[in-house]
C-alpha cells in the first residue's frame, strides 16, 4: 500500500469498526494493534469481535486495499489515538496506552499534520500529549492540528451509529477544531459540534455518568421500594406519567465498559466536587451486593420453610439484555458470589445469549425455570418475558419480567 490516509492505532470495540468505515470511503487506513493475532486476523479479512455487519466492512476494506494491519505505525497525514484507559488501583484512570501510542508517532509526525485522541480520557489529556509531542519534537512547535473526539456508540449498533451519531469535536485550538471536523465530516452524517480539547473530554465522561447517576436514581428507588412494599416497576410507570419526569429502569447493577468506569475519571480527578457523581457508583455496586444477599435470604427462608434444599434458577450472565457480552458484568458477579456461599443446594445457570461457558455450566432456560425452585431473574433478556412461572415457585425479580 501507498503511504496510508491515515494510522488508526488501537483496532478494538471501536477503532476496527472506524478504520473500517473510513477505508469504506475509499481512504487508506493502517491500522496498529500490539496483538499481533489481532493484526494477523485482520489482514486475512476477518474480525476478532462480535459486532453486526461488521465482518463485511472489514473483508471489503481489506479485500479492496483500503485497510491494512500492522503491529507498527508508519507516516500518514492523520493519526487517530483509539486505545483503552483502564484502571489503576483506586480506581485511578491509567492513559499508559495512549502515552505509548503517541510516542510511537511522535517521530513520524510532519508540519499540517492532524493529530486525534478517541479514547475515553481524563480531563486534560489532549493538552498533556500535546505539550508531550512538542516536548520532542520542537520543530513542530504549533505546526500541528491536535484534538479530542469521544465515541458515542452502542455495542451491538456500532456500524449504524457511527455514522449517524452527533460528534463532538475539540481541538488545542481553533484550527485543530476546524481541521478535525472537516476530517470526520468525510466519514460522518451526524451533526459535529466543535469546542474545545478540555469540555470533550468532559462530555465523554459526563454523558456516561449522567447515565449512572440515573441509574443509580432508580437502583435507590428499588432498595426503598423493597422496604415500603412498593412495586418499584409499576412506582415508576405512573412517575413518567408525568411530562418532565423519566427515571430509568432499576437493575442488578450497572455494568458494561463505559458507564461503570467512565464516572471514575471524574471522581478521582474531583473526589471533593463530584459527589453526586460518586455516590452513584457506590449505589449501583452496591445493588449488585445488595441482589446476591437477596438470594441467600430467600435460599435461607426456603429451607426454614421446606426443610429441604432449594434448586435455584440464575436468570441471565451479560451486563444488559439481549447481548452476549459478559465482561464487567453485574449480572456475573452475582452468580459467582451467590455460588461462592452455596451449601450444597442445587443451582442452574442460564444465558441464552451464549452457548457455552468455561466457569459455569449453563441450562436451558426453560429447562432451569420448570427445575427450580426459587427464579432469580438477574437480566431482562427477552427469551424469559415468555415463561409461564407457576404460582408455587419463589421468584427474586431484579429486572422487571415481571412488571
Ligand atoms: N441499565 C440499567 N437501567 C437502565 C439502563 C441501563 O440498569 O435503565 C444498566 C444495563 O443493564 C447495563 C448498564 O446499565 O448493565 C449500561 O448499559 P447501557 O445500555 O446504558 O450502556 P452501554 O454501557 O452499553 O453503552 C454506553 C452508552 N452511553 C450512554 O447511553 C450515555 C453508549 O452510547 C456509549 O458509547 C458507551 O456507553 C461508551 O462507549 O461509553
Amino acid at each position: 500500500m501507498n503511504q496510508p490516509e491515515v494510522v488508526m492505532i488501537g483496532l478494538g470495540y471501536i477503532g476496527l469498526p472506524t478504520a473500517a468505515l473510513i477505508a469504506q470511503k475509499k481512504t487508506k487506513v493502517h491500522g496498529v494493534d500490539i496483538n499481533p493475532d489481532v493484526v494477523e486476523t485482520i489482514n486475512a479479512g476477518k474480525i476478532h469481535i462480535v459486532e453486526p455487519e461488521l465482518d463485511t466492512a472489514v473483508a471489503n476494506a481489506v479485500k479492496e486495499g483500503y485497510l491494512k494491519a500492522a503491529t507498527t505505525p508508519v507516516e500518514a497525514n492523520v493519526y487517530l489515538v483509539v486505545v483503552p484507559t483502564p484502571f489503576k488501583a483506586k480506581n485511578e484512570p491509567d492513559i499508559s496506552f495512549v502515552e505509548s501510542a503517541t510516542k510511537a508517532i511522535i517521530p513520524l509526525l510532519k508540519e499540517g499534520d492532524l493529530y486525534i485522541i478517541e479514547s475515553t480520557s481524563p480531563i486534560g489529556t489532549t493538552e498533556k500529549m500535546m505539550r508531550l509531542i512538542y516536548s520532542e519534537r520542537p520543530d513542530l512547535e504549533d505546526k500541528l492540528f491536535m484534538a479530542y473526539c469521544p465515541e458515542r456508540v452502542l455495542p451491538g449498533n456500532v456500524m449504524y451509529e457511527l455514522v449517524n451519531n452527533d460528534r463532538v469535536i475539540g481541538g488545542v485550538n481553533s484550527e485543530s477544531t476546524h481541521k478535525a471536523v472537516a476530517f470526520y465530516r468525510q466519514f460522518i452524517e451526524g451533526d459535529l459540534h466543535k469546542t474545545n480539547a478540555r469540555t470533550a473530554e468532559m462530555c465523554k465522561l459526563v454523558e456516561n455518568s449522567s447515565r449512572d447517576v440515573q441509574i443509580a436514581f432508580a437502583n435507590e428507588l428499588s432498595l426503598i421500594c423493597d422496604k415500603a412494599n412498593i412495586n418499584v416497576w409499576e412506582l415508576i410507570e405512573l412517575a413518567n406519567k408525568h411530562p418532565r419526569v423519566n427515571i430509568l429502569q432499576p437493575g442488578c447493577g450497572v455494568g458494561g465498559h463505559c458507564i461503570a468506569v467512565d464516572p471514575y475519571f471524574i471522581v478521582s480527578d474531583y473526589p471533593l466536587e463530584s459527589k453526586i457523581i460518586g455516590k452513584a457508583r457506590e449505589i449501583n455496586n452496591y445493588k449488585s451486593f445488595w441482589c446476591a444477599e437477596k438470594v441467600q435470604t430467600a435460599k435461607l427462608e426456603f429451607e426454614l420453610k421446606h426443610g429441604s434444599k432449594p434448586k435455584i434458577a440464575l436468570m441471565g450472565l451479560a451486563f444488559k439484555p439481549n447481548i452476549d457480552d459478559l465482561r464487567e458484568s453485574p449480572a456475573k458477579y452475582i452468580a459467582q458470589k451467590v455460588l461462592q456461599n452455596a451449601n450444597n443446594e442445587e443451582y442452574y445457570i442460564v444465558e441464552p445469549n451464549i452457548d457455552s461457558h468455561n466457569v459455569f455450566k449453563l441450562t436451558n432456560y426453560k429447562t432451569a425455570t420448570e427445575a427450580a425452585d426459587i427464579i432469580v431473574f438477574l437480566v431482562a433478556h427477552d427469551e424469559f418475558k415468555t415463561l409461564k412461572i407457576p404460582q408455587d415457585k419463589v421468584v427474586l425479580d431484579f429486572c422487571g419480567i415481571l412488571k
